[in-house]
Formats: C-alpha cells, sequence, structure tokens
C-alpha cells in the first residue's frame, strides 16, 4: 500500500511538471534520512559550482540532512565515473553526477560526452545505486548558463529530484 501512495504521488508529480527545475516542494516526497552522494567536476566550475547549488539546496529543501550529504570534487566530467565508484563506497541511497561539457574545435566534446554517459549508464547496471547523469553537453557557454541556474532552470535542481524519486524507488 505504502508503495502505491508513493507511485502515485510520483506519477502526479510527473504528470503536472516536465521541468523539475521548477517544483512545488510539496509535491515531492520527504527524503528525510536518505543519504546522498554528489560528484562535482571541476572543470567549468563557474557553471558546476552553481549546479552543486541547485542539486544540494534541492535535497536540503526536500527535508536531507546537511550531514547525510557527502560532496566529491572530481578534475573534470571523464572522472566523474570513478568519482561516483568512491561515493558508492559509503553506500548513498543515491548519487548525483553534475558537469559541465563544452564543444570546441577538436573532438573532444564527443569523446566525453559518450564516454561520461556511457560510463554513468554502466555504474547503473553494476552498482544497486542509482547514479544520476546531471552533465551539461552545451554548444558553447551561454547555453551552459541558462541551463545552470539561467532561463532554462538548473539541471542541478532537476538531478536531485531525480535522485530522490530513485533512492525512494529503490527504498
Ligand atoms: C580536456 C577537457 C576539455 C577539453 N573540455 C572539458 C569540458 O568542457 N568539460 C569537462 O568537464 N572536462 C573537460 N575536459 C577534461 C576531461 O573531462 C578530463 O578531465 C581530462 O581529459 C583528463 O582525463
Amino acid at each position: 500500500m505504502k508503495n502505491i501512495l508513493l507511485e502515485l504521488r510520483i506519477c502526479s508529480m510527473v504528470i503536472s511538471s516536465k521541468d523539475l527545475s521548477h517544483f512545488s516542494k510539496e509535491d515531492v516526497p520527504s527524503a528525510k534520512g536518505l543519504t546522498f552522494g554528489i560528484v562535482v567536476s571541476e572543470w567549468n566550475s563557474q557553471i558546476t559550482d552553481n549546479l552543486f547549488k541547485g542539486a544540494y539546496d534541492t535535497l536540503i529543501k526536500c527535508g536531507v540532512n546537511m550531514s547525510d550529504i557527502y560532496k566529491y570534487n572530481v578534475p573534470g566530467s571523464f572522472e566523474l565515473i570513478f568519482g561516483a565508484k568512491i561515493a558508492a563506497k559509503s553506500k548513498p541511497n543515491a548519487i548525483i553526477c553534475l558537469g559541465s561539457v563544452i564543444k570546441g574545435e577538436t573532438k573532444h566534446f564527443d569523446f566525453i560526452c559518450n564516454s561520461v554517459a556511457i560510463g554513468i549508464k554502466d555504474l547503473n547496471i553494476q552498482l544497486d545505486i542509482p547514479v544520476i547523469f546531471g552533465v551539461l553537453t552545451d554548444n558553447n557557454m551561454d547555453q551552459a548558463i541558462n541551463r545552470s541556474g539561467g532561463k532554462y532552470g538548473n539541471k542541478g535542481v532537476e538531478s536531485a529530484i531525480t535522485a530522490i524519486k530513485m533512492a525512494l524507488l529503490n527504498a
């Protein structure tokens, strides 16, 4: 019965709001007592700092204790995968990976984006912990700014809500 009610609450939230950046606290189930690892890439830190702030503030707003959120810094988005493996050692209820990859003149962008997406997908298969893909993959800095607290919301906020929903589904 508890699971059915939880599913109903999650489903109604998904239907009523596709843009998870603008959520109402009442629509998100309480995440009190859950633990989270947040892995943050330092590359494009002016963007990833805002992603982290969005994710952290959202978890707190949804009832998570400050002491139940663990932050891990990694040099670049490529390292998010190994960072998530380190975060998994503490057995949190969910892991959020935050990064910002911005297209340059070479193919590096494609290699990093593909590797991180596949790496995080693989972790979701291997681990019994949901690992959330909170990585912006933009053509330029403006697009990244718009999605990290700008006019198109904040992917950090969306990642935190996704993490809560997956953690509760797995509890
Ligand atoms: C090397 C590199 C480049 C060119 N661009 C980005 C980027 O836009 N975003 C990002 O998160 N990381 C970038 N990196 C660093 C790689 O993710 C990685 O840290 C290095 O290739 C070392 O493994």
